[in-house]
């Protein structure tokens, strides 16, 4: 008998996708305003908008409001701790560099999680993703996955496409902000791009997981994937019949995360291991 019930994750489904769309919203209309950059963080490309800022505080708001005794784990400002065990992994705007060009791939993301340490900051590779929505503000699509209870696209079901040869896979991926990973990175896309059917780099990680689940994408890896990139895109994949893993036997994490279905994640994990993948060297 699992411990999160359907009675039990189905409130935190439509607390997730309530406030995605809220902040969604939020960062919609914001942009028809000018958006600038209001600060950097890893490097001046990783750019944070003061819509990233007004989508976090709006989150934060309204868990406090619906929430109150859940932990908070965002990427703009600081952990807030909890008495519930659960806590909330939100993403204001993933694909910040897509909405400050007024490029239409970036979405909000939103999950609960439970960890191993009710007081600690959960991590993805020891969490357990209950629920989650990720929603794309410009089209109005809605992902939602809750666990046990299956992924959806605008209340459709949706489940991942069949294993493919590697040479007919269509593979997502990303780049990071730093100079140092993103020449790593290029070695490695310049390896793979011989062996697939292409690669595509939509620039928002959530939405690239969700692409794994919807078929729009084959397969999906990237390095340096933050917990708030990964919470909820994750667990849509895995409740459409994905596979979301590390290398070398490990979790996804910030190291790497590859996303597919079973029988052709282990290959394009097998190659990503044999390239060194998992390293900036
Ligand atoms: C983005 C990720 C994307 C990655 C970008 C960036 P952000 O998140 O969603 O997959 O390739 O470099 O990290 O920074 O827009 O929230």
């Amino acid at each position: 008998m699992s411990s999160y019930p359907s009675d039990r994750v189905r409130p935190l489904l439509d607390v997730a996708e309530l406030l995605a769309r809220e902040a969604g919203a939020l960062v919609r209309e914001g942009r028809r305003r000018h958006v600038g950059v209001a600060a950097t963080k890893s490097s001046a490309q990783d750019v944070v908008t003061a819509m990233d800022l007004a989508s976090e505080a709006l989150l934060r708001r309204r868990l406090a409001e619906l929430r109150p005794d859940d932990a908070i784990l965002g990427e703009e400002e600081a952990f807030r701790p909890g008495t519930s065990g659960i806590t909330w992994v939100v993403d204001p705007i993933d694909g910040t560099v897509n909405y400050l060009y007024g490029l239409p791939s970036y979405a909000v993301s939103v999950a609960a999680v439970v960890g191993p340490d009710p007081v600690a900051a959960p991590e993805p590779a020891t969490w357990t993703a209950l629920a989650g929505c990720v929603f794309s503000p410009e089209d109005g699509r809605s992902y939602t996955a809750a666990r046990g209870l299956g992924a959806r696209l605008d209340g459709r079901e949706l489940r991942v496409s069949a294993a493919r040869p590697l040479i007919d896979s269509l593979v997502g991926t990303g780049f990071g902000y730093v100079a140092t990973r993103r020449r790593a990175q290029g070695r490695i896309v310049a390896e793979l791009l011989p062996q697939v059917r292409d690669i595509r780099r939509a620039g928002c990680a959530s939405l690239d997981l969700c692409a794994v689940a919807a078929g729009g994408l084959d397969l999906y890896y990237e390095r340096g994937l933050q917990p708030w990139d990964l919470a909820a895109g994750a667990l849509v994949a895995q409740e459409a019949g994905a596979q979301v893993t590390g290398l070398r036997g490990q979790a996804a994490q910030e190291a790497m995360t590859v996303a597919g279905p079973p029988g052709s994640v282990e290959r394009l994990r097998d190659l990503l291991e044999s390239l060194g993948a998992d390293s900036d060297a």
